[in-house]
Formats: structure tokens, C-alpha cells, sequence
């Protein structure tokens, strides 16, 4: 029975013997041994009584079951709804609950705070730990090694990715077989991956980039994933001479070239270093080359909309620009206002159509469309130009997004727990200038008429509803906000205020 994307990525594999993971300890995982695996989650999933279609919500660490878990979703027709695992439990049960997830995988170690969420959402809940035991684990070791893969079309939705938003609430990206299947098939072309190929894969599995990039085209290509559960820097400096590509965000990039003892020689076998999730500094791309000779090879994407555009594999790779439209993906810089398309060259918002842009937000027929446009272009929030050679220059945000270390962080979010603290009349939440995670949060803090605000104490109060990486890493208190004559916070003010807050000062 057809189902595009579990046959494209996956079912050619069946019963081959080769490598598709290579763990940091050199142990190894075959194609065929992934696929019985998966056969067997697979199973377990529809014994728990989903039918195709239905959400499975999964917070767990990096490891080859966690994959085999989005493979047995794949093969199921369940749509897989990976959540990062910094995320609390309320955030997990706004995710599950939007959803209507049926059936929830978490750590061990999270069990007993998720159970609660499970039951309000009714869904099953089974534990799945950073080494792949757990309740889900041992239930799926009994059943077949083999499934009897579902039937599903381009059409039907392959998994969920939520984004909060600039308004601070979830939405659920709902991304389908044909979205994943044409951007893979599109990328490992442009990039040339091929079953020779050896990725270093150190990205998180729950987002884009980690998942429906570097794994999605690795197994299109039959190549091997090096794969290792988070960024380690001894790591990676020891397991590149063995790698032909990485995927990674700035910081992988910034935190290598801080580092002498990454080389040339270290990155002698490789073929590709691919950029993304956040602006490369052109400085980093210069250095970079300086270093080892390679020029890192920038792009651009969204959860919304998978890759967009690339520099070009052959040709040249442009400092601070991410490159051209990917082959069959359209991109058009309109007037923000007025959504009519602007001259080539001028500033302005950039907007996608192709077979990449997915379908819409989960049960948002409002936010759906104020985001895509009835002629099929989605507005991505992010402001560029196109210059004389067709390259994309991205310049800004319109949306109001700080990126930290490849994540993104929804102000909102952040301000209405500020506000609700004792003595603060207003907030705003910024991201200033880093210089490892490339911006950070700052929140600055009106105090109500005399009132002394104890800072450290409403880090702490709000840091139990914030996942880490969202917290801020300074308070600051001013008499008031700056605003323009509508009244709106001038953010931009305050970033030009605070852009040094962080960043080493240049020597004298
Ligand atoms: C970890 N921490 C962070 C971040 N990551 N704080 C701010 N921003 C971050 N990104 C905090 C932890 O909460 C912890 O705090 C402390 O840093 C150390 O945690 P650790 O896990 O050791 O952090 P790390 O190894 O230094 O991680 C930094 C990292 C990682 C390697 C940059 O965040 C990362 O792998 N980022 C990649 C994200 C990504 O894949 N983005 C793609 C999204 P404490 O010590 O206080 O507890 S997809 C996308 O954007 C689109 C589609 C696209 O175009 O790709
Ligand atoms: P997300 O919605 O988490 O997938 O994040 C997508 C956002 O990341 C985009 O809208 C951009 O703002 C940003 N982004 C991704 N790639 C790049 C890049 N190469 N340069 C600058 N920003 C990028």
C-alpha cells in the first residue's frame, strides 16, 4: 500500500545491512535493524488505538528509538508532534491538549508530572528514557519485527510543529508527507548528498533543522548520520575527520572557531558545512574560510515552510545573504501594508509559495489566513531584499522573535509573566547582541509608582513557568518605556540602547 514519504525515506532500506546511525562510542545501528524497531513501535501505536491521523506527542532525549518512534509514526499514518525537552509540563499539556494528542511519550524521569496532563487530555502515556528503555520500549519488544505500513497520500499531514507566536499562543504547523518529501528531495540535490555520505548530527531531533533536514535527507541519500545527543565541542573536534558534512546553527560555528584546536586537518574530510536557523555573522562565514578553507554554505527556512532558499553548492556562496530560491519554491518581497509586491532591491517583507509551505494552523482557520495568502504566499515575518545577482539578503524582523542558540523565544510569553509580578506596572522583553547564542533575552522592568523591585526574587518566580532557554538573562529597570506617538513600545529604541550588554568591548 502507498505511503510516499515511509516508502522514500524509509521502506527502501528494508533488510539492508548498512549504516544509517553511528553513535558516538562507535557503536552502529543498520538500516535494517532501524526498520524492525520501528516496525515494532509501529505496532504498539495502533494497538494503543490510533488510526491514522492521530496526534502522538513526544518529549524525550535524542537517541536511534526516539527516530524510530517518528519512523513508527510515519508507517502508522499518526502524526508526530515532537516537543523540545526543555519544555515544562504546562507547555506540554497546552501542546497535547491543542492537539488532542492521543498518546503522549515522555522520560521516565517526567512521568509523574506529565501523568496528570495525560489523564485531563486523555491520552495514553508511556515512558521512553535518554536510552531508549522505558514502559514503550518493553511493551513494542514483544511484538512483530515487521507492519503492515499504512496507506497515506502527499496530502495528508505528517507531523505538527508548534510555534508560539507572536501573540504568545500555540499553534500547531501542520506539515504534510508532500511538504517533508519535496524539501528533502529538493535539498539532497542542490547539496548532492549521496549513500557516501556522512553527516555529523549534534542538532536537536525536535525541530526542523535536526529532523526534516539533516535526518530526513540522510535517509533519502542512504547515508550515515554520526549521531550524537547534543553539541559536545571534544566531540566534534575528535568525530569530523570521520564526517563528510555538518549541519548546524551559528553557534556550533562561533563555538568551533573559538576553539585552536579546530583546524584545517580537523576538517580535511569534509565536503559541506551547512547554516541555518539564525543570521551567520559574515564575519564567522570570512573566518571560517580563513580557517579551514571551506565556506560555509547558508540557508534559510521556517518551521512553517522547511527551506526556502540556499546558496548555491556550486558557485558562489555569499557572505551574510542565505542564498536563492530553492528549485520549484517562489519568493516575492512585498510592502507589509499593503502586500503588493516591491521592486527588486527594495526592503521589504519576504513571502514563500512552493510545495514546501505547509497547510495551515491546527483548527486556526483565522491565524491560517492571516498568514497565507489566498494566491498560496506565506508572509514569513522575516524583512529582506533581493539584490542584483537574485541572492536573498535577510535584514530583520517584522514579527517580534529573538533567536538565542538556534531557538526561538516569543516575548509575549515572557512579558505577561513580568506583568503579573508584584510592583511591576509594564515590561518588555528584547534580544540583544550575544555572543555565543548570537541574541539573549533581556526584560526591562517600569516599577509601579515608589515601588522597589526585588529582581532576583522575580527571575526566580517567573522561571518555574519558562522553559530555560527562554529565561532572562537580565532585568533592568527604567522610569518608563520608550514609545512613538501611537503609543506602541519602541522596541528597536531599546535595542540600540542595550546592544553592548553582552558583547566584549573592542580593544582600545
Ligand atoms: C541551552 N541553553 C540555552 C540554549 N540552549 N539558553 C539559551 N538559548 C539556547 N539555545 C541553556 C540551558 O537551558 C542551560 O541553562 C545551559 O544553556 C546549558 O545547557 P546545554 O544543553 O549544555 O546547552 P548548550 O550545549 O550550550 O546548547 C546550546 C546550543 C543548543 C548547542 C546552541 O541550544 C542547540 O543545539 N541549539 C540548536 C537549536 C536548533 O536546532 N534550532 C533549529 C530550529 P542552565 O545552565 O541555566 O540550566 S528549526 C529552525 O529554526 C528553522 C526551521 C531553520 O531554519 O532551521
Ligand atoms: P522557526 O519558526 O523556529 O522555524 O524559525 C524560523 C526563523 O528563523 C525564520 O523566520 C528566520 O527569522 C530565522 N532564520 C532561519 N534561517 C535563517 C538564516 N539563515 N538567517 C537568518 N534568519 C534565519
Amino acid at each position: 500500500m502507498p505511503n510516499p514519504l515511509y516508502d522514500t525515506l524509509f521502506g527502501q532500506h528494508q533488510g539492508r545491512n548498512t549504516t544509517f546511525l553511528q553513535m558516538a562510542d562507535g557503536t552502529t545501528v543498520t538500516h535494517g535493524d532501524f526498520l524492525q524497531l520501528a516496525a515494532q513501535y509501529a505496532g504498539l501505536i495502533v494497538r494503543h488505538g490510533l488510526r491514522p491521523g492521530d496526534r502522538v506527542a513526544v518529549q524525550v532525549a535524542k537517541s536511534p528509538q526516539a527516530v524510530a518512534v517518528y519512523a513508527a509514526c510515519v508507517q502508522a499514518g499518526a502524526v508526530f508532534l515532537p516537543l523540545n525537552t526543555a519544555y515544562t509540563a504546562d507547555d506540554v499539556y497546552r501542546f497535547a491538549e491543542n492537539s488532542g494528542a492521543r498518546l503522549i511519550l515522555c522520560d521516565g524521569k517526567c512521568s509523574e508530572s506529565l501523568q496528570p496532563v495525560a489523564h485531563v487530555c486523555g491520552a495514553a502515556l508511556e515512558t521512553m528514557n535518554a536510552d531508549g528503555s522505558g514502559s514503550f520500549a518493553t511493551k513494542a519488544a514483544v511484538l512483530p519485527r515487521t507492519f503492515s505500513t499504512l496507506d497515506r497520500t502527499t496530502d495528508d499531514v505528517a507531523a505538527f510543529l508548534y510555534t508560539s507566536g507572536t501573540t504568545g499562543c500555540a499553534k500547531g504547523a501542520m506539515l504534510t508527507q508532500g511538504n517533508l518529501l519535496s524539501n528533502c528531495r529538493v535539498l539532497a540535490g542542490e547539496w548532492k548528498f549521496t549513500a557516501e555520505d556522512s553527516l555529523l548530527h549534534a542538532l536537536p531531533i525536535f525541530h526542523t533543522h535536526g529532523l526534516f533536514v539533516a535526518t530526513n535527507i540522510t535517509l533519502l541519500a542512504g547515508g550515515k548520520l554520526v549521531f550524537l545527543p547534543k553539541f559536545d565541542l571534544d566531540v566534534m573536534l575528535g568525530l569530523m575527520p570521520q564526517a563528510t558534512t555538518m549541519m548546524g546553527v551559528p553557534t556550533f560555528y562561533t563555538r568551533l572557531l573559538d576553539d585552536e584546536r579546530f583546524t584545517r586537518e580537523t576538517a580535511r574530510h569534509m565536503r559541506l558545512f551547512v547554516s541555518g536557523s539564525a543570521p551567520l555573522l559574515a564575519e564567522t562565514h570570512v573566518r571560517f574560510e580563513e580557517r579551514t578553507g571551506h565556506r560555509i554554505l547558508e540557508r534559510y527556512g521556517m518551521t512553517e515552510t522547511n527551506m526556502n532558499t540556499s546558496n548555491p553548492y556550486d558557485g558562489e556562496r555569499r557572505a551574510g545573504t542565505v542564498g536563492f530560491p530553492l528549485p520549484g519554491v517562489e519568493i516575492r518581497i512585498t510592502d507589509s501594508s499593503t502586500g503588493a509586491t516591491l521592486p527588486q532591491g527594495e526592503i521589504g517583507e519576504i513571502e514563500v509559495r512552493g510545495p514546501n509551505v505547509f497547510k495551515g494552523y491546527w483548527q486556526m482557520p483565522g491565524k491560517t489566513a492571516e498568514a497565507l495568502r489566498e494566491n498560496g504566499f506565506f508572509i514569513t515575518g522575516d524583512l529582506g531584499r533581493i539584490d542584483e545577482d537574485g541572492y536573498l539578503h535577510i535584514v530583520g524582523r517584522s514579527k517580534d522573535m529573538i533567536i538565542s542558540g538556534g531557538y526561538n523565544i516569543y516575548p509575549k510569553e515572557i512579558e505577561r509573566l513580568l506583568d503579573d509580578e508584584a510592583g511591576v506596572l509594564e515590561s518588555a522583553v528584547i534580544g540583544v547582541p550575544h555572543p555565543d547564542l548570537g541574541e539573549t533575552v533581556v526584560g526591562i522592568l517600569v516599577a509601579e509608582g515608589q515601588a522597589v523591585l526585588d529582581l532576583d526574587g522575580i527571575k526566580r518566580n517567573i522561571g518555574g513557568a519558562l522553559a530555560r532557554f527562554k529565561h532572562p538573562q537580565r532585568l533592568v529597570v527604567l522610569p518608563e518605556l520608550p514609545r512613538n506617538t501611537m503609543g506602541k513600545v519602541q522596541k528597536k529604541e531599546l535595542r540600540a540602547q542595550y546592544r553592548d550588554m553582552f558583547m566584549p568591548a573592542d580593544p582600545p
